[in-house]
């Protein structure tokens, strides 16, 4: 098993090319707890890997409208 089962998903608005995906998988790559990032900007999804406990969510959603994206809910 390499990144386990454990995923949490987000809707993030904005992001129109593989570059924008790239740019959000390596801006969340090095959040602490995170093991993988996911992005498709296709279906407006995030989707963050970790084999622990669950990584800081609000940290994760204040990093990807620092990189200029928006995530949506809650
Ligand atoms: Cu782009």
């Amino acid at each position: 098993m390499l990144f386990g089962k454990k995923q949490e998903k987000i809707t993030v608005k904005g992001m129109t090319c593989s570059h924008c995906e790239q740019t959000v998988e390596k801006g969340l790559a090095g959040i602490e707890g995170v093991a993988k990032v996911k992005a498709d900007s296709n279906a407006d999804s995030v989707a963050v890997f970790y084999k622990g406990d669950m990584p800081n969510m609000t940290v994760i959603r204040q990093k990807i409208v620092d990189l200029g994206y928006e995530p949506v809910g809650e």
